[in-house]
């Protein structure tokens, strides 16, 4: 009888494993099989990892209350968050895709009365980098912010841009300059405060900015003006 169960318990294990193979292999067959469309269509049909969307925190409209502003990065297809990368491992393919995909680079945020804004609606971009608090650069209340485009392309040319939140709740652009993606942010080549910008009050700022002679040079402006 003990022997009796001892095989039938054996029988049912090898019957399951036999099963789980064949789910395996089946799997596998499905995976060597699929064509250009269908692979396309499990790429955008993984889960989106909205975890790499940037926030900021900080006093934006200068109530005295801490704000969040988060980045925003939508398809503008769908008017959904979508994925920054498409393809991780063919670059050719990702920008590609990423044109496809129509993307909008945006932030919103939790300060009442102020609306969703779009930063850019080029479509070869993977929203923002260099997403940080600047303090109160102008001397008017509220903290401005700064942004950069990363945008999908092989250039080490862009642009770093301030942003300010007016008093009747809408963010315009303050002030742009252009920046050299990899040597701006060189030691050498940042103020003493780890930044490209230095307040120096009274609304005027100093920057450091690429030239076209191809060097990072000092910038000064006046926010209020
Ligand atoms: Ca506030
Ligand atoms: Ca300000």
């Amino acid at each position: 009888m003990k022997n009796n169960v001892t095989i039938s318990i054996l029988v049912t294990c090898i019957l399951c494993s036999c099963r789980n193979i064949s789910k395996e292999t089946n799997k596998e067959t499905n995976n060597g099989t699929v064509d250009s469309t269908t692979r396309r269509g499990t790429v955008t049909g993984r889960p989106i990892n909205t975890g790499d969307r940037l926030k900021i925190s900080g006093d934006f409209d200068g109530d005295g209350i801490i704000d969040t502003v988060y980045e925003s990065y939508i398809s503008s297809l769908t008017g959904r968050e979508t994925y920054k990368t498409m393809d991780s491992t063919d670059i050719e393919r990702n920008m590609e895709l990423t044109i496809a995909n129509k993307p909008e680079a945006r932030i919103y945020s939790t300060i009442n009365l102020a609306d969703t804004f779009t930063l850019t609606k080029e479509a070869q971009q993977s929203g923002i980098f260099g997403f940080e608090n600047l303090g109160d650069l102008n001397n008017e209340k509220g903290d401005e912010l700064g942004y950069i485009i990363d945008w999908t392309d092989f250039s080490n040319m862009n642009s770093y841009h301030i942003l300010t939140l007016s008093k009747d709740k809408k963010w315009k652009e303050l002030f742009n300059f252009p920046i050299n993606e990899s040597v701006n942010f060189e030691d050498e080549n940042l103020f003493k405060n780890k930044s490209l910008i230095l307040k120096e009050g009274n609304g005027i700022i100093k920057y450091k900015f690429y030239s076209d002679t191809a060097s990072v040079e000092e910038g000064r402006t006046n926010l209020n003006k």
